[in-house]
């Protein structure tokens, strides 16, 4: 049981560090998270008190190594245990590139739509109309500003497929679900669908489809 990963199928940070394992096809033991299993709950507590997921775990007590942020996960995998698929470039340029575009996806991408997702859960006396007023419009700006970027892309960076994408490919996913990419922005939903297509990405969406009825806004019925 050398690595552990504690997850949820359906949770976006969970699939970006799914691809760089199913890239690499490393093999590790999933913890799935799940309220019917309270023992791996208390666990991932104890590793992380924050309790958000992923987190890594590699080794055995006393002597395991915690990782924690979805990015960090996968910087380390690329590190400690790297295959043949590597998702930061050896060029220490390239992979400011990559890192930049980590954090914009993470940032103003996936932080937005997480806000509308975790909105919708609240009761509705303490939901914030402002607030998602304001989320959706930052999506509304990031997704125009990606579309440049990827008119003359495959990947987000670098030139390859990388950290960059592991970070795009579900925010893209959900935030198109949350608050859809305008058909004008057809380089973004290219990118997307690019994304759906990569059979790592490709496998973290079918595992979690069984869970689209949790979806708090509604899952569409399309990927
Ligand atoms: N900054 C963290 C974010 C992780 C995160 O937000 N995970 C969500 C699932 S996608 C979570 O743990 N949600 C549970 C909660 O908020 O209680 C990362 O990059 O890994």
């Amino acid at each position: 049981m050398a690595l552990q990963l504690f997850f949820h199928p359906f949770s976006s940070y969970s699939q970006k560090a799914l691809i760089a394992l199913y890239e690499n096809a490393t093999p590790f033991t999933p913890r799935t998270l799940s309220p019917d299993d309270p023992a791996t709950g208390a666990e991932f507590a104890d590793h992380w008190p924050i309790r958000r997921f992923p987190i890594l775990v590699d080794g055995e007590r006393p002597s395991e190594r915690t990782i924690l942020e979805a990015t960090t996960v996968i910087e380390y995998l690329d590190v400690a245990h790297p295959g043949p698929v590597r998702l930061i470039p050896q060029d220490a340029r390239a992979a400011i590139d990559v890192r930049m575009m980590d954090r914009v996806f993470d940032n103003y991408v996936s932080t937005p739509q997480q806000r509308v997702v975790y909105d919708a859960l609240r009761p509705a006396e303490v939901r914030d109309a402002h607030d998602m007023a304001e989320a959706k419009a930052m999506l509304k700006k990031v997704y125009e500003w990606l579309d440049a970027r990827m008119a003359a892309r495959e990947w987000a960076a670098a030139d390859q497929f990388s950290l960059a994408d592991c970070a795009a490919a579900p925010a893209l996913f959900y935030a198109d679900w949350t608050h859809p990419i305008d058909a004008r922005f057809a380089h973004l939903r290219a990118y997307r669908a690019r994304l759906l297509a990569r059979p790592s990405f490709a496998r973290a969406v079918d595992e979690a489809r069984p869970f689209r009825p949790y979806f708090p806004l509604g899952a569409p019925d399309r990927d």
